[in-house]
Parts: structure tokens; sequence; C-alpha cells
């Protein structure tokens, strides 16, 4: 297998400067650990993300760029010449960002602008303006950005003799593969997107250069890869109609005359016996007490939501539909509670912050309304806590997830994979997990908050019977798909690009 060079803004470790010296902190969340799978396995890999914080551009700067070699088990460490471990190690070269650069790329374009053109988050009678403002944050911020990343990647490719695979991730770096490209021509390059790609009327809202520059971006990439069938049907359908390009719907290809790029889906999932492992912790278990102490008691049953505090994720209107299911159901006051995990993200946006002012508002007012005696409906936990989401997932009699769109949805393959109480889930039709999952979930239309408290009812009142088949199947299909075969289809095509491509 070629060498591999790995792309993400977060990186798999981050440094701390403590009184007793240097410290490492793992990366957080699903995709590093499965790209950490992957990666420790290569011999030859390289990992290239930003450096996060002052400590990260220290270590890049006594390394002068180039990749320093980390050390994951049990706490990450430094490599270096006076340490040598016998564990496996990983090559991470940390970009320094200039701080006003990246506020630009980051805070300005791709959160939000492209993650709220993804989502089609915008009520476009009044948002976006795009000002003078966005043009200079997007030529100075994402594109200069870009082009640094590009030069990271393009430095890596060329010293492992110019061969490797490129694995680009995500909204931040829609430009690099095309810029890889141009320097790296033997190169095979995929890019997988971890959010929606909307159809091409939801692209137009960007100013034409601006959209145009980002598809092309994406298309000097062999791959551009996405969850769903979807997302890269949409994907085609707009180098179609954005750029007049040569498709063929079919075969899932573009043509450009000289090259062919494939739109591909690749189910992201999860680490189930990372999942699993943690479920069986002491930890959760202190945790699934202590809720059950608090909000199972009189064999009362539990609506569960875990979610980072995003526009996206429909927060507000899913606290509305509980709210007309109260309405509706008098005899379930008392019986019934609802349980918010979330996650507080993208706090220095103000769409963000203000957003999660409006969920406890809401919140607040379903809990003015109908709380009586000991019961409260709703209650709403801002935090960062894993095993406290896993804690609740063990028991949730019903997940709900009524995202307004979302790439994937990790939330709804973790739960069920250990749930104790047969819970069902009920999902939203735009989240990437529903062309998965759709013969054994609830479904549920985002913005019709009357159709979600009808599936809040049903889900509710399920037999037994069904509720065990229905979540019995998921849980055998998270089992059978899980984050290693998310890979492992990735690296099939890619190397079949290998087999076809001689060197350029
Ligand atoms: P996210 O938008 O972050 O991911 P999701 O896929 O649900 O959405 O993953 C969230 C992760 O954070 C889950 O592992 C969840 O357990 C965890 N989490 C959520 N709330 C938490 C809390 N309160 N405390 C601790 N952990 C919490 C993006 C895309 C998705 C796509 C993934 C992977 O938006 O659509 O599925 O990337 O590609």
């Amino acid at each position: 297998m070629l060498p591999v060079v790995l792309l993400s803004h977060r990186g798999p470790a981050s440094f701390r400067r403590t009184p007793s010296g240097l410290t490492a902190k793992r990366g957080a969340g699903g995709l590093v650990t499965a790209l950490m799978g992957l990666a420790e396995h290569l011999d030859e890999a390289v990992w290239v993300c930003a450096a996060a914080t002052e400590a990260d551009a220290a270590v890049a700067a006594e390394h002068e760029g180039h990749p320093v070699e980390i050390a994951f088990a049990p706490e990450p460490q430094l490599v270096d010449a006076d340490t040598s471990v016998d564990l496996p190690t990983l090559n991470v070269r940390l970009v320094d960002v200039d701080r006003d650069r990246h506020d630009m790329f980051y805070g300005q374009i791709a959160n939000p602008l492209l993650w709220f053109v993804q989502h089609e988050l915008y009520g476009l009678a009044t948002q976006p303006d795009v000002t003078a403002v966005t043009h200079h944050a997007f030529a100075e911020g994402y594109v200069a950005v870009n082009e640094q990343f590009a030069d990271a990647v393009v430095e890596e490719v060329q010293s492992r003799g110019g061969r490797a695979i490129v694995l680009l991730q995500d909204y931040h770096f829609y430009l690099v593969g095309d810029l890889v490209r141009r320097r790296c021509p033997d190169a095979i390059i995929s890019h997988f997107v971890h959010i929606p790609w909307p159809g091409p009327d939801a692209w137009r809202v960007l100013p034409t250069d601006m959209r145009e520059r980002l598809l092309r971006g994406l298309l000097g990439c062999d791959v551009v890869a996405f969850h769903t069938t979807r997302f890269a049907r949409n994907f085609l359908a707009c180098a179609q109609e954005l750029l007049g390009l040569d498709v063929d719907l079919h075969a899932g290809t573009i043509d450009l005359g000289d090259r062919t790029v494939m739109a591909r889906a690749y189910p992201i999932s999860v680490d189930v016996d990372a999942v699993e492992k943690l479920a069986a912790s002491e930890e959760v278990a202190a945790r699934r007490a202590t809720l059950a102490d608090t909000l199972l008691v009189d064999d009362r049953q539990l609506v569960v939501r875990v979610d980072r505090t995003d526009p996206s994720k429909n927060i507000v209107r899913g606290f509305r539909a509980y709210e007309l299911y109260l309405e509706a159901h008098p005899d379930a006051h008392g019986r019934v509670g609802m349980l918010a995990l979330l996650d507080p993200s993208r706090q220095d946006i103000p769409e963000y912050s203000e957003y999660v002012a409006a969920i406890q508002r809401e919140a607040r007012r379903v809990n003015d309304r109908f709380q009586r005696g000991g019961w409260m409906p709703a209650e709403v936990r801002v935090e960062d806590n894993f095993p406290a989401a896993v804690a609740a997932y063990k028991q949730f009699d019903v997940l709900f997830v009524n995202a307004i769109f979302d790439g994937m949805n990790l939330v709804s393959k973790e739960a069920p994979l250990v749930n104790e109480r047969d819970g069902v889930v009920v999902l939203s039709e735009n989240t990437g997990a529903y062309e998965e999952l759709q013969d054994w979930v609830v479904r549920v239309n985002p913005f019709d908050v009357a159709g979600q408290a009808e599936a809040l009812s049903r889900a509710l009142a399920m037999s037994q019977a069904e509720r065990h088949e229905r979540l019995a199947a998921i849980r055998a299909h998270v089992r059978e798909h899980d984050i290693a075969g998310w890979i492992e289809g990735q690296l099939a095509d890619l190397d079949r690009c290998v087999a076809s491509a001689a060197p350029r």
C-alpha cells in the first residue's frame, strides 16, 4: 500500500504546558478515533492538522514545522531522541496558522457560512448578507489557510516520493485537493465530506466565483466521498448544473476530459468495542444509577437526546414537539420525562450562543407549563460529558433525533448499541443515518412538530415485542457495519485507483 497523508482540522492530540512540563491530551470524537486506528497501523502515515494551542505551536516551531512522533498509550506523549517506546506511534504535523487568518477561515467562512449553507440553516429572506467582509475573509482566510495546509500536504507527499494516498477531511479544506493535484500529479486523493451536501440551488446562496472555486477544489480529487448516496448524487448534480460538466449519474462519475472523478458514499459508523467497553465501565455504572434514581422513579419512561448545541440539531423544535405531546397526553404527566444532554458548541459564534439561550428558554417554558409535584418534564444539562451520554444511552425508552440536516448522526448509532430498555429510535429523515436505519426507526420530518409529537406518542406506546425487534435489528446492523468497515471501504476503492493509475 502507498504511504498515507491525512489532513483534518482537529488532530489526534493537543499539547499543554503545565508546571510539570509538556503534557498532551488525546483529540476527542469518533473521527479522531477512527483515523487513529488507521494511522497507527501504517508505518509511513503522517497526519497533518492545525496547531490548536500555544504549546502545539511551540512544539511545531521546535521541530521547524516537521512532523513530530507521538505515542498514544495510555496517554499521548511526544517521542524524541531521549524517549524510546515500544508502542505504536503516529507522525503528526502541526500547522501553526496566523490567528487572524484562522479566525476568518474558521469563524467566518467554514463555521458559520459553509456549515449554514450545507445544513440549509439560513432564512433566505434576511440571511446571509455576503459583504466585502465575507469576500475578504474568503480570500485572506479560507483560501490562504487552504494554501498553507496544501503546502504542508504537498511537502509530505513529495518527501514520500510523490506517490501517496491523501485523505482530506471535511468542509474546512475544499480547495486542498486541487492544490495538491497540481503539484503532486501522482498522488491518489480522496476528500471525505462529513456534513450534508445539498443540491445546486442551496449553493446558489454563495457568490458564483466562491462556489465554483469550492467545487473545482474538490474536483482535484480522485474520489469525493459522503455518508450517503443522496449527498453524492447532489454533488454530481452540482458539478452538472453549476459547472456544466459531463456527469454520469448512474456510474457516479464526473468526466473532466483527462480525468474522471468519482462521487461515492461510505456511511461512517462507530467504534463498537470502545462504546461497549465504556458502557461497561464503573464510571458509566455510577452515572446510570444516579440517573435511574432521579429520572426513572415510579416506572417513568425517558426520552433522551444527546447533541452538540448546534442549530442543525433542531433542539428548540424538539421541545415544542414534546410540549405538543404533553398537551395531547395528560395521562403522560408525571410518567414521562425528557433528558437533553447537550455539548456546548462553538460558543464564540453569535448564532450558537443565542441558540443555547433559546434552548434553555424553551425547556423552561415547557417546565413552567406542565411541572407539578415532584415531576419536572424536561431536564437540560449543558456539558461535554461522554460517560454521562453513554449512561443515558443505556436508559432511554425513546432516543429523539430530529436534526434539520445531519451528515450521519453518530448518536443514533451509538445509543442503540448499549441500550437496556428496548428503546425506540425516533429519527429525522434528513440524517445520513436514516438511509441505513429507516426500516427500524420511527421516522420524523424535522419541521413537522405535530408529526414529531405523534412519533413520540407512537414510540412511547409501542409494544415490548416490537421495540425489542427494532432495537435488535439496529444493533446488529451497527455491529456489522462499524468504523473499521468505513475505512476499509474507502481504502479498497483507493487501492483500485492506485492499480488503474499508472504514474502520471
Ligand atoms: P457532529 O455534528 O458532532 O458530527 P454526531 O455524528 O452526532 O454529530 O457526533 C457527535 C458526537 O459527540 C457523538 O459521538 C456524541 O456521542 C458526542 N456527543 C454529543 N453530545 C455530547 C455531550 N453532551 N457530551 C459528550 N459527548 C457528546 C459531524 C457531523 C455528523 C457526522 C459526524 C461524523 O455533523 O453528521 O455523523 O461528524 O462524520
